[in-house]
């Protein structure tokens, strides 16, 4: 039937493949490795993701717009002829949004199971967005207060992803079907990834005023002491300015302590997956993520530019994160990295030393 072809030579399939390589550097090398026709439906996933993911981070669209755009969204991506030209031109992926109907085309082609499961989580995910978005409007940015409204944020856009795929596992039969009810571990990897790249782009979503780093974290009273004010800092962009290197880092630290509480959920849930193209594909962004961290960690430079892994460590994560002893000592080597650099002075550093103490414990 037409469900089991790969349609790798169909001019809209082959445009959607395009567009993968074109939005996504970490993603779609590890994608087209999954065996079966799962890789499309990753694709497909993944470019349904990108494009409401473009309309959420487009903060020229007024909210009158944004909202109907992001609420109806689940439906926009399947309507036929349905596109989307009014991102502005900083936008980098506004092209897939021009061009929707090659995505809509092949997601009305798709097994309905696959496609139900990409809506549904789509339906979740663009809710989500809209609160967040919406609260972003009353003021023009987008502040985060509390920690639980930072692991709420992280399940829209990244636990919910967690979800979906885990749910495409189950309905492929390629792993148990209970994986889809391990909610918090699904969950865990999505916030492990997603955490790390909002600690990592903190000064370029500061520059677009989206701050993402909770204030419960950067305004705790022990920073503020530091500086010699009673609440913290009073603006979370005080932590690039010249002077409060030292608390900068220390907040860094409060983010760092916080990601690497899920290492361990990820590496549970990695060891219940039992097909090697899935687990490469699972792991592979989470040791890149665990690499990510330990060069943020303790490193004032991420608040002034744009820093990522070397390419050779890249290529050697790749080729290193096959199975979960592996993937944990990957993990264990760097926590032992991140222990290593911290400071007894830190007022993290008690909860960090547990949180890598928990990840070498595991092994
Ligand atoms: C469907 C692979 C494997 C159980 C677009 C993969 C943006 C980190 O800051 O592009 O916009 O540049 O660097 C990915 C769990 C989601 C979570 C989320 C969906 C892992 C829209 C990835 C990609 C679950 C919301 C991309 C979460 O980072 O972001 C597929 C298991 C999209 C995964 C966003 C972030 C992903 C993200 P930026 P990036
Ligand atoms: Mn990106
Ligand atoms: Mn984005
Ligand atoms: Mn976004
Ligand atoms: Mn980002
Ligand atoms: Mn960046």
């Amino acid at each position: 039937s037409e469900h089991a072809t790969s349609g790798w030579d169909r001019p809209t399939m082959r445009r959607c493949w395009h567009f993968l390589d074109l939005t996504s550097r970490s993603f779609s090398g590890v994608i087209k490795e999954v065996e079966g026709d799962l890789a499309r439906v990753i694709c497909l996933f993944y470019l349904v993701l990108r494009g409401l993911d473009t309309i959420e981070d487009d903060m020229t669209i007024p909210d009158e717009k944004k909202q109907p755009l992001l609420r109806q969204f689940h439906k926009l991506a399947v309507k036929p002829d349905w596109t989307f030209d009014q991102c502005g031109p900083n936008e980098k992926d506004r092209q897939l949004l021009v061009e929707w109907t090659v995505v809509s085309e092949e997601l009305n082609r798709l097994d309905p199971r696959y496609r139900e499961i990409i809506l549904d989580v789509t339906e979740k995910m663009q809710y989500g967005m809209a609160d967040y978005a919406h609260k972003a409007a009353a003021t023009d940015e987008l502040y985060i207060e509390t920690v639980d409204e930072y692991n709420l944020y992280c399940h829209y856009v990244a636990g919910l992803v967690g979800e979906g795929l885990t749910r495409f596992w189950a309905a492929s039969g390629k792993e148990a079907a209970w994986l889809g009810d391990q909610l918090e571990l699904t969950n865990a990897m999505g916030l492990l990834l997603q955490k790390t790249n909002i600690i990592r782009d903190f000064r370029e979503d500061a520059e677009e005023r989206r701050f993402f780093w909770p204030r419960e974290v950067w305004g705790a009273a022990l920073y503020g002491k530091a500086v010699g004010r009673a609440g913290g800092f009073a603006d979370i962009t005080e932590l690039y300015a010249p002077g409060n290197e030292k608390q900068a880092l220390w907040v860094l630290s409060g983010m760092v302590v916080d990601v690497l509480g899920h290492a361990t959920d990820a590496l549970d849930y990695l060891r219940l997956l039992t097909k090697q193209s899935i687990f490469c594909f699972c792991a592979i962004p989470q040791t890149m993520a665990m690499a990510t961290l330990s060069l943020c960690f303790m490193n004032y430079d991420m608040f002034q530019r744009h820093i990522k892994i070397r390419k050779a460590e890249a290529a050697s994560l790749i080729m290193k994160s096959t199975n979960p002893r592996d993937v944990a000592y990957i993990f264990r080597d760097y926590a032992r990295r991140i222990h290593a650099r911290a400071l007894p002075d830190d007022p993290s550093f008690l909860r960090l030393s547990v949180a890598c103490g928990r990840i070498e414990q595991w092994c």
